[in-house]
């Protein structure tokens, strides 16, 4: 069984919708990324809307937010942020 390794203490969430093409991008390439990410539906949950827009101003997905304990790092636009998750 292969399993997703967890990236040290850094937590990883990709804020997304359904119905968004680039959202879509990105869902599938996670599944190419040794990477766990959780995903954050910000139609279902309203919270997670919220708390984007609070810390980013936008409500524009996808979006990564990026937890290292301490401080929160939100990174936009798809082709970004497959980048980064395939450096990882
Ligand atoms: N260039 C961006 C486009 C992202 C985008 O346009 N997302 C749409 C959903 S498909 C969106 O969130 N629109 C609402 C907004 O920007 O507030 C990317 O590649 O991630």
């Amino acid at each position: 069984m292969t399993r997703k390794k967890p990236a040290n203490n850094t937590h990883y969430s990709l804020y997304y919708y359904d119905s968004c093409p680039f959202c879509a991008r990105v869902l599938r390439a996670l599944d190419q990324v040794n990477v766990e990410v959780e995903l954050r539906n910000i139609m279902s949950d309203s919270n997670h809307r919220s708390d984007q827009q609070k810390a980013t101003g936008r409500n524009t997905v996808p979006c990564l937010r990026i937890d290292n304990g301490t401080d929160s790092e939100w990174m936009f636009e798809s082709m970004d942020i497959m980048r980064f998750l395939q450096s990882l």
